[in-house]
């Protein structure tokens, strides 16, 4: 074989061997071994789309969980599984292997896999996710980074038990919180925001179901409970398209005062989905917004991360949101 020949053909095989490793790489959109990136700002997670975070905070390292959006041209939200990230730092992340499937709750009858919260107690993760209209299941592990099992083989919750709704997609999006005295309690809700104590097993719902309702709520849906110098703030998306909205109150169950707006429509996306966490002595904002797709529609979502500041008297700062997210220091 003459030279000229014999390089050319080493020239296709490497070319070909790159394509193969790119297509390698675009297929891991479904996780199946550790990944590493750096985020340069917002949105944070650039290799996939991510929708609803909830994050928790194990020693020294963030748990971000997602839900996990398809690529543009979508009509609808319909997820077929959850993602899991941890950081030290916020800028450098690690992604796990998919911790939580749909398929892993046989009585789910949607296809759809809506929003969750991730919270840990005796060492154990209980992970409590909603599907569009089969209700909320909760699932367990024993690593923050899963994989997690559905605790229950059935709902925890269920359209049945929001006796304010009539539409099908009401029981979704659970928060969940442990208080200091050691009580767990679930919020929830499409349209209606709904409550209740969880038994010490964290997958039996104990007592009887409340509904949150205060002056100027217009609760669309993703409560998330937190706890700031003895008060419980309860924010929430809050019209369409969805603004982050937020109340306060001396006691979990209220009753709550409206304390205004905290965060506005996220960019080219419908809904905001918001969670609200300390770090290392600071709070941070996390949500999610639509500016990496170039379709325009609402389904190929991506996490975002900002800071939260408070004002002397507990009340909010309205969040800026920023392209260069936490790569901002002390903003
Ligand atoms: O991702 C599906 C649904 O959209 C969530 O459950 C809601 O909070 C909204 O973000």
């Amino acid at each position: 074989m003459n030279r000229s020949i014999y390089h050319f053909r080493i020239l296709l095989y490497s070319i070909g061997l790159q394509l193969l490793l790119i297509s390698i790489a675009n297929a891991q959109d479904v996780t199946d071994s550790l990944f590493n990136f750096r985020s340069n700002g917002n949105p944070i997670i650039n290799h996939k789309y991510t929708a609803d975070p909830a994050a928790i905070v194990v020693d020294n390292t963030l748990w971000l969980f997602t839900g996990h959006d398809f690529a543009g041209g979508q009509k609808g939200y319909k997820m077929k599984d959850w993602c899991v990230f941890s950081t030290t730092d916020l800028q450098n992340w690690t992604e796990y292997p998919t911790p939580l499937k749909l398929e892993d709750f046989s009585w789910d009858k949607s296809g759809s896999a809506y929003a969750g919260q991730v919270i840990k107690r005796n060492n154990k993760y209980y992970w409590y996710i909603s599907t569009n209209g089969s209700g909320i299941g909760v699932a367990t592990a024993d690593r923050p980074q899963g994989p997690y099992r559905d605790a229950l083989g059935k709902p925890l919750l269920t359209n049945a038990d929001c006796f304010a709704s009539k539409h099908s997609w009401t029981c979704i999006d659970p928060t969940v919180f442990i208080d200091d005295d050691g009580q767990g309690w679930l919020f929830w809700g499409n349209g209606v925001c709904y409550y209740a104590k969880l038994k010490k097993n964290m997958i039996e719902i104990d007592g009887k179901v409340g509904r949150i309702e205060f002056d100027g709520m217009q609760f669309e849906e993703a409560p998330w409970i937190h706890k700031y110098k003895k008060k419980y703030y309860l924010s929430y998306a809050s019209g369409f398209p969805e603004k982050i909205a937020y109340a306060t109150a001396e006691k979990i169950e209220g009753p709550y005062t409206y304390r205004g707006i905290l965060n506005e429509v996220a960019g080219n996306s419908g809904t905001n989905h918001q969670a609200i966490i300390e770090f290392k002595g600071n709070w941070y904002f996390i949500y999610h917004n639509g500016a990496r797709q170039r379709d325009g529609n609402s389904f190929s979502r991506s996490v975002c991360i900002d800071r939260l500041f408070y004002n002397p008297d507990g009340s909010i700062k309205r969040i800026v949101m920023t392209s260069e997210g936490t790569t901002i220091r002390g903003k």
